[in-house]
């Protein structure tokens, strides 16, 4: 961690989650599963543990490990220390109670337990976390993945950006790195032109802000190549606002579910042109 290093133990971490019962999995992280664990001085943490690893896997975490370490925001997860073994290791990050704000807002057990005052502050704090990775990070910070499963709430619901696997530090990359990134989530420039800046997070941030509004994922349970076809083929028009009746026809002729394109729609034109008289 910035200022204070830590190396927790491979072995300490290794038996920690040995322990581990199926309660104890939080979830599918971006390279691996994501454990609660205790460490030896009782402190609760989420572990997260890289295993079996493909390159894209093993590069995703030794940059979250090189990017976090080098940040300190209360709206960033915090990094409490790593550890490599072999093709295996764990990263430690403080533990967010709450989860994930997509779990909080789309989760089975929680429906819209979110209050609007909850919301608002929730996207207060992405928004700092987000200007702190872009105005106060040297260099600035891209992350490339922003969306509600990676948005975390701790035990009083502050929100902290988490999941640096795919985050970019250095800018004179931006332009070779492959597409990557959430559908529904992507900017449109990058998706079109492969064009990344600090603005495609400010997308998805839209994106973030309309599902707190809304409480809906902007685009549900939809084919990867299907989502693709849509947004490519939509964002374009969607652009300019007087063109939004032309989408139906092709999309029909297309046999697509109007209901995912009006879902992206939605979001592009909101994110683009919000409307000022908009309510939820
Ligand atoms: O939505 P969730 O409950 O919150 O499920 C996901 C899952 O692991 C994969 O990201 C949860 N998760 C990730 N990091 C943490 C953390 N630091 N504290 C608590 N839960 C976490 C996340």
């Amino acid at each position: 961690k910035k200022g204070s290093a830590s190396l927790v133990d491979y072995k300490t971490l290794e038996k920690a989650t040995n322990n581990f019962m199926d309660d104890n999995i939080l979830g599918e992280g971006g390279f691996g599963c994501v454990y609660k664990a205790r460490l030896d001085d009782n402190l609760l943490v989420a572990v997260k543990k890289l295993d079996c690893a493909s390159q894209d896997a093993v590069r995703e975490f030794e940059n979250e490990v090189d990017l976090l370490s080098k940040m300190l925001h209360p709206n960033i997860i915090s990094l409490l220390g790593c550890s490599t073994h072999g093709n295996t290791g764990f990263i430690v990050y403080e533990l967010m109670q709450n989860g994930s704000l997509e779990t909080q807002l789309h989760g089975p057990s929680h429906g819209s337990a979110l209050t609007w005052h909850m919301r608002m502050k929730v996207a207060l704090d992405s928004a700092r976390g987000l200007e702190y990775l872009h105005e106060h990070c040297k260099p600035p910070v891209i992350h490339r993945d922003l969306k509600s499963s990676n948005i975390l709430l701790d035990a009083n619901f502050n929100a902290k950006l988490s999941d640096f696997g795919l985050a970019v530090a250095d800018g004179a990359q931006k332009n070779s790195i492959k597409l990557s990134g959430t559908l529904g989530y992507v900017a449109p420039e990058y998706l079109l032109d492969g064009k990344l800046t600090d603005k495609s997070d400010v997308y998805a941030f839209g994106v973030v802000l309309l599902e707190l509004l809304l409480g809906r994922r902007p685009v549900e349970k939809l084919a990867p190549a299907q989502c693709q076809s849509i947004v490519t083929w939509a964002m374009p028009q969607l652009i300019d606002r007087t063109k939004l009746p032309n989408i139906v026809d092709p999309v029909i002729k297309n046999k697509l579910d109007l209901k995912h394109l009006y879902q992206v729609a939605a979001v592009a034109v909101l994110c683009v042109q919000p409307e000022p008289s908009y309510r939820p």
